[in-house]
């Protein structure tokens, strides 16, 4: 049990316990019957808590465990597609390097592996490769599955959809976006040409990743200033 539900419990240990002591005062002139049925309703309420409590710790494991799953579902999603966290990780240090002369690569990895925690990015991706793969099934209905083919200059969908990775991280997000969408550095301008696959929507979403990967860097700067103290 983690120290969380470990102190949840003793409260409710504590509280049920108040609430005993309380009922002992207003029936004492029950005597010892009372007394009796009264430890015989703890100890079974105290049952009745414990049990509560190990299904509570079942299924926030459970949850917790969705969301670390989450992640290296859409970082496995994303690495069937050819993309891996380093190379978005590159893309992100190109960007931010001007404006930090002490910035790592490692620390642009780390920006990508936050902003891929995020759940709705996490969906976003899930959205967008789905896409892809069926478009390549030949699984779309039409007209879709012709734009998908084409990769229709009109569409726009693509780019509509990975903004709202972006979106997150404000204005800084959205610029970097459309820098990286005019120039398609490194890989997104490989995943642009595609090739044998279909990736209308995987170069946007690598794109909104840098973007947002980027202005989270951007927005966590020691170098930002301050107007807290003025
Ligand atoms: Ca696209």
């Amino acid at each position: 049990m983690d120290d969380l539900a470990e102190r949840q419990r003793k409260l409710l240990d504590r509280t049920y316990m108040n609430l005993v002591a309380r009922r002992r005062q207003n029936f004492r002139h029950k005597g010892d019957h009372c007394e009796h049925f009264e430890s015989r309703n703890f100890a079974r309420n105290m049952r009745m808590i414990n049990v509560h409590f190990a299904f509570v710790n079942r299924v926030n494991t459970k949850i917790l465990g969705g969301v670390t799953m989450s992640f290296e579902l859409a970082e496995a999603q994303l690495l069937k597609r050819g993309v891996k966290l380093e190379e978005i990780a590159k893309i992100v240090y190109k960007l931010q390097l001007p404006y930090h002369d002490d910035l790592t690569v490692e620390q642009c990895y780390d920006s990508v592996k936050a902003v891929l925690q995020k759940r709705e990015v996490q969906y976003t991706l899930f959205t967008g490769i789905a896409l892809d793969e069926l478009a390549e099934q030949k699984l779309l209905p039409e007209p879709l599955q012709s734009i998908m083919e084409a990769d229709e200059p009109l569409y726009g969908v693509d780019e509509t959809m990975a903004l709202g990775i972006t979106s997150v991280f404000g204005m800084i997000g959205l610029t970097s976006f459309g820098y990286l969408d005019k120039v398609k550095p490194d890989l997104i301008g490989k995943l642009n040409n595609q090739g044998d696959h279909i990736h209308v929507y995987l170069d946007d979403l690598v794109a909104g990743l840098a973007a947002a990967a980027s202005a989270r860097i951007a927005h966590k700067s020691q170098k930002a200033t301050n107007y807290s103290k003025g």
